[in-house]
C-alpha cells in the first residue's frame, strides 16, 4: 500500500515536470510578443466585436454568433470562410502568417472586421 502511494506520487511529479517543460516555450514566446488577450470575437447586433483585433502569429481566433440571426465570417482574400453560424455557434481559425486579414459577413456584407497578425 505504501509502495503504491509512492509510485503514484512519483508519477504525479513526473507529469507535473513534463507539463512545466512543455509550457515553458509557450510562456517564453508569449513574453516576447505583445499578445492581445482577446482572441474571441463576438458577433452581435450586426457587428463584430472587437471590429479590429491584433494577435500574434499562431493565435487561434474564435468568432461566436451571439446574435439571434445567422451570420458568416468570410475572409475578403479567401483565407478562411465559416459556414453559416446560427445563434451561439462558433468558428475558429488559426493565423499562421503575419498580415492584415479583413473579413465580412457574406449574408450582410456591410458587417466587416479585420484581424492584424504580427
Ligand atoms: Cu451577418
Amino acid at each position: 500500500m505504501r509502495r503504491r502511494l509512492c509510485t503514484t506520487g512519483f508519477a504525479v511529479a513526473v507529469i507535473a515536470a513534463l507539463l512545466l517543460v512543455a509550457g515553458l516555450p509557450a510562456a517564453m514566446a508569449n513574453s516576447q510578443r505583445t499578445t492581445a488577450a482577446t482572441t474571441e470575437v463576438k458577433i452581435d447586433n450586426f457587428s463584430f466585436g472587437p471590429e479590429a483585433l491584433t494577435v500574434a502569429v499562431g493565435t487561434t481566433v474564435t468568432w461566436t454568433n451571439r446574435d439571434d440571426i445567422p451570420h458568416t465570417v468570410v475572409s475578403t482574400d479567401g483565407v478562411f470562410k465559416s459556414k453559416v453560424l446560427d445563434t451561439d455557434e462558433k468558428f475558429s481559425y488559426t493565423f499562421v502568417k503575419a498580415g492584415t486579414f479583413p473579413y465580412f459577413c457574406s449574408i450582410h456584407p456591410k458587417m466587416t472586421g479585420k484581424v492584424v497578425v504580427q
